[in-house]
């Protein structure tokens, strides 16, 4: 895996950016699955960089989620970002937001949760993922790398050759994202990805504790 760049010395601290697998917590895809439980477990296979994804409109189902998530990942020494909601971040003390190109920009997102906090952006081609670096994002997510089913009207799948020319342009670190498994990880992380998140892969697979620790050493023997 790629080594990630120092900071500046007069950089301003911000929370530790985790390589390795980034978790996305989706209450939709893990059904019956218990998401608390589900931490525990992915706190003891390795994994350290979490996601809660929740697409409805009820902020406060949304805050009990999350804080309840979010408690857990920091007494297991892990990061915990929360999709879309910087509200919702910010008022369980969140490491971070991952923001969408529909959510609320980047300028005021980092506006309001400052400097210390971790904002990703999700992008989709060159000129998103250049943008997101330029404007001051600490990570970009990248994808779909490979066709995925999760995600509601995905944009066009970028390939592995797209995830390189990225890598190749942008500074921040990538999370690279869509449809990757246990079979495909190593040749994301081969083309320069610095985290591969999933969804399925773990949360709708038969055994998600087995998932993730194959996804774990599967990125940590091709770094
Ligand atoms: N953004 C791009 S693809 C995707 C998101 C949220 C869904 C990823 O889910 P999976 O199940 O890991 O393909
Ligand atoms: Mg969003």
């Amino acid at each position: 895996m790629r080594p990630l760049h120092p900071p500046a010395p007069d950089a301003p601290r911000r929370v530790p950016f985790p390589a390795g697998l980034y978790l996305i917590l989706d209450p939709a895809v893990a059904g019956s699955l218990s998401l608390p439980d589900l931490v525990k477990t992915a706190l003891t296979t390795g994994v350290r960089f979490f996601q809660l994804r929740m697409k409805t409109p009820h902020a406060g189902e949304f805050y009990d989620l999350a804080a309840q998530v979010c408690a857990l990942v920091r007494a297991g020494g892990g990061t915990f970002i929360v999709n879309d909601r910087v509200d919702v971040a910010q008022a369980v003390g969140a490491d971070g937001v991952h923001l969408g190109q529909e959510d609320l920009p980047l300028a005021d997102a980092r506006a309001i949760l400052g400097s210390d906090k971790l904002i990703g952006i999700s992008t989709h081609t060159m000129k998103q993922a250049f943008e997101a670096d330029a404007g001051g994002a600490d990570y970009v997510g990248f994808g779909p790398i490979f066709p995925t089913s999760t995600k509601e009207h995905p944009a066009p799948v970028v390939g592995i050759a797209g995830l390189r020319e990225v890598r190749a342009k942008v500074r921040v670190p990538i999370v690279a994202i869509g449809g990757i498994t246990t079979k495909n990880v190593r040749e994301v992380v081969a083309a320069g990805a610095d985290c591969c998140a999933v969804i399925s892969a773990v949360l709708a697979a038969t055994d998600p504790s087995k998932a993730m620790v194959e996804l774990v050493k599967a990125i940590e023997s091709s770094a």
